[in-house]
């Protein structure tokens, strides 16, 4: 079993797209243990980007992702982090498969929707950036045993 930070960036929350991103996780059948809705801090940005500072989007990327509220989530199930990648694209929209939300949703790198980690490391990492221990909800959801094959 795997956890994934994933966000729904401004652009999503701003163009009424949430939803929409949230169902996609949903239906794959990733497990929902935590969300919450705020506004990521100029802090909170720089810390969650830092391998990304001094590139030349960097501070592009802040503006951005500081511009309005977000949705954070936290999903789980075998192989998460590949899954959820696999289920928003490329980072680039014009390379995204066109059914992944990137592809279908997006047009421009700097407005590409939807955050999540790319690898264990980054997703524990991101994870305790986001949310307290006590705010990820261990659960077994009914449909478990018809979505995952060892649980
Ligand atoms: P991803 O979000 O797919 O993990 P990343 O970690 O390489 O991609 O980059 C983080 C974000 O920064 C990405 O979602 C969009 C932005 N970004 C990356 N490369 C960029 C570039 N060459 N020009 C503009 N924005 C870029
Ligand atoms: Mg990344």
């Amino acid at each position: 079993m795997e956890r994934t930070l994933i966000i729904a960036k401004p652009d999503a929350v701003q163009r009424g797209l949430v939803g929409e991103i949230i169902s996609r996780f949903e239906r794959a059948g990733l497990r929902l243990v935590g969300m919450k809705f705020l506004q990521i801090t100029p802090a909170l940005a720089a810390r969650h980007y830092a391998v990304h500072q001094g590139k030349p989007f960097y501070a592009g990327l802040i503006a951005y992702i500081t511009s309005a509220p977000v949705v954070v989530m936290a999903w789980e199930g075998p192989g998460a982090i590949q899954v959820a990648r696999k289920l928003m694209g490329a980072t680039r929209p014009a390379e995204a498969d066109p059914g992944s939300i990137r592809g279908m949703y997006g047009v421009s790198v700097g407005r590409n929707l939807v955050h999540g980690s790319d690898g264990p490391e980054t997703a524990a990492f991101e994870l305790d950036l986001f949310f307290e221990p006590a705010e990820l909800v261990e659960w077994a959801r009914a449909a478990d045993p018809w979505v995952f094959e060892d649980n």
